[in-house]
């Protein structure tokens, strides 16, 4: 038996993080990948996977502490002598001590950490490794431009590259001043977090600086194209603030628009992601602070500082009732006067949620139209696909059919499979076809995603319904589990309601709510005859959609749904 300590992984740019929840207990079994805890950054809550099999010994926090990379959290008891992965951070270290030449020659094959250690290790040295900034999510994005040539001069924050992920387009800045000798990367490939970009020949002390205080710039963004300079645009928090949602407003957990701040805010805002959900919290707009760091950068500081003002000057009605956004605020209230309160810390997942609800409830101008589909023969045939999804494992609920029957209105309703593109001028069609489901957890609102939805049967689907709907409810759902969706179903139909309206899912444009089905009269010309009735609503955002597509997308579903062969045509 073997005792490994497990430290702190690399968290893709925080700093610090929050032990937030310690799920087991001395002496409980675990397998590979099993959560030994979960962790929670400025920016997401992460599980810390088991590297092996085997039985915790103790934890080395408490929940509550803060903790950073490298820090020793758990002893497991690994079974025989198959000692789990050498941690992260000591690889770190390994590679920290081989002489800077020999790891530049090495740097397309070198992973996050090792390349975080060289660019440390060449620090001292004319020669400066020039790192992808915290670009806010794990996943590589697209380079798509190298902005830079070998011999140039580059000033930091000068833009070194330009990646693309299927939510923004990013421009890199340089972490360091200095000229190029040697550019690692070409056009076409993929980047995240960490990754060399270029060699520097670093000017004076200028390697001193601290890679991760730099920001991501994104060039495409939701600001009025009059505000969008071409190469050093806005830096965006690409946070993964879309992780969880909230009744109503499944959110993915990639980044997906712009938060309203960020929309709002002009191309010239320098601030990190920590101070943008700070802003966002506080209901502030970036565009209206002052930075007081360097090259402008605003810093908590600075946005603290700006809702003192606020406050203080709160005898001026205009400034203080708008809270500074142009949208009048809710007067704070001390409730107890009125009896007995408690104050309830929300938790980030809570915060990011709330954030997300406002940006799209703000930002898309929403219809929702409403039908009733009779599903009683599809339930016959569903519940005669028992006998036979017992046998292979599946169980099929009215889901699946929703989703198939989603996908098939999709494609023949073009205009619901697409997304506004960021310059507000164009349209995006997708000619995928990937559909979100709203999942309620314990920890909140998920979203995976299942893909390609309209080359899979109903037996594929269900499976997929409870695999992710599973993995969301242990939290084990990976971010590229959670991206990509044309449009989303949220189903309270085990839940009840006649209906809800929910909100869309920008930067999608359609989302359908689903209620509990129950029996009516209709009316068969005759007479009234008892029939199974699902009652629906799709939302929709009315700057992509107009009434008659959406008329026509919901009436496409509800004869699918109503008669299931349709669906294999
Ligand atoms: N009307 C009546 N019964 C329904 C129904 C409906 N519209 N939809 C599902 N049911 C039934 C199912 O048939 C199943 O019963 P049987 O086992 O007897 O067939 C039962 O309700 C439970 O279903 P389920 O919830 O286990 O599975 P599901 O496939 O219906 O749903 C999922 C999966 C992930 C959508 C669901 O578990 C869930 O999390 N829903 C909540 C989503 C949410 O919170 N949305 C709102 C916020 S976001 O806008």
């Amino acid at each position: 038996m073997t005792i490994q300590t497990i430290v702190v992984p690399d968290l893709g740019g925080a700093e610090t993080v929050e032990v937030i929840e310690l799920g087991l207990s001395p002496g409980d079994s675990i397998e590979v990948e099993d959560s030994l805890l979960v962790l929670e950054s400025d920016k997401a809550t992460m599980d810390i996977p088991s590297p092996a099999a085997g039985a915790l010994v103790k934890y080395l926090v408490a929940e509550g502490a803060t903790v950073k990379v490298g820090d020793p959290i758990a002893e497991i008891e690994i079974a025989g002598n198959a000692a789990a992965e050498t941690p992260e951070v000591e690889e770190v270290e390994q590679v920290a001590h081989e002489p800077a030449a020999k790891v530049v020659a090495d740097v397309e094959t070198v992973s996050q950490p090792e390349a975080s250690a060289v660019a440390a290790a060449a620090s001292n040295s004319a020669e400066q490794l020039i790192l992808v900034p915290d670009i806010g999510s794990d996943d590589k994005v697209e380079l798509i431009e190298i902005s830079i040539a070998v011999g140039d001069e580059v000033a930091e924050g000068d833009t070194l590259v330009v990646l693309e992920s299927d939510k923004a387009t990013m421009d890199v800045p340089s972490t360091h001043s200095g000229k190029v000798l040697k550019i690692l990367v070409a056009e076409g490939a993929k980047l995240g977090t960490g990754d060399a970009v270029a060699l520097f020949e670093v000017v004076a002390d200028a390697s001193a600086a601290v890679v991760e205080e730099a920001v991501v710039e994104k060039a495409v963004v939701e600001e009025p194209v009059t505000e969008k300079p071409a190469a050093k645009a806005a830096p965006v928090d690409t946070s993964t603030d879309a992780i969880q949602s909230a009744p109503g407003q499944p959110a993915q957990p990639a980044p997906v628009a712009a938060e309203p701040v960020a929309a709002t805010a002009g191309a010239s805002i320098y601030a990190g992601p920590a101070v943008r959900l700070i802003a966002r919290e506080l209901g502030v707009s970036l565009s209206e602070v002052s930075g007081s760091g360097p090259r402008g950068r605003i810093l908590k500081d600075d946005v603290n500082n700006f809702v003192k003002q606020l406050i203080k000057n709160k005898d001026a009605p205009a400034a203080a009732a708008t809270g500074g956004s142009g949208i009048p605020t809710v007067p704070a209230i001390d409730f107890s006067q009125f009896g007995e309160i408690e104050e309830l810390a929300m938790s980030k997942i809570q915060r990011l949620t709330a954030a997300n609800m406002q940006r799209n409830w703000l930002n898309v101008p929403h219809v929702t139209q409403f039908d009733d589909a009779d599903i009683t023969e599809l339930e016959a045939f569903r519940k005669g696909l028992k006998a036979e999804g017992e046998k292979r494992g599946v169980r099929v609920t009215p889901v699946a059919f929703l989703i198939k029957a989603i996908a098939a209105a999709l494609q023949a309703n073009p205009e619901f499979n697409r997304s506004l593109a960021a310059d507000g001028q164009n349209l995006i069609q997708k000619h995928y076809c990937h559909i979100g489901m709203a999942v309620d957890t314990p920890r909140g609102l998920m979203v995976p995603v299942i893909r390609d939805v309209n080359e899979k049967g109903i037996w594929d689907i269900s499976a997929e319904i409870s695999l992710l709907a599973g993995k969301a409810r242990d939290g084990k759902l990976k971010p590229a589990e959670m991206q990509g969706g044309c449009f989303t179903l949220s189903s309270l139909g085990a839940i009840g309601g006649n209906g809800f309206t929910p909100i869309v899912n920008a930067p999608e444009v359609g989302i359908l709510g689903v209620s509990k089905s129950q029996i009516k009269p209709v009316w068969d010309g005759a007479e009234f005859v008892p029939r199974l009735l699902l009652p629906m609503a799709l939302s929709y955002d009315h700057r992509a959609i107009n009434g008659g597509d959406a008329g026509r997308f919901m009436t496409h579903l509800v004869k699918l749904l109503s008669d299931i062969r349709y669906l294999a045509l």
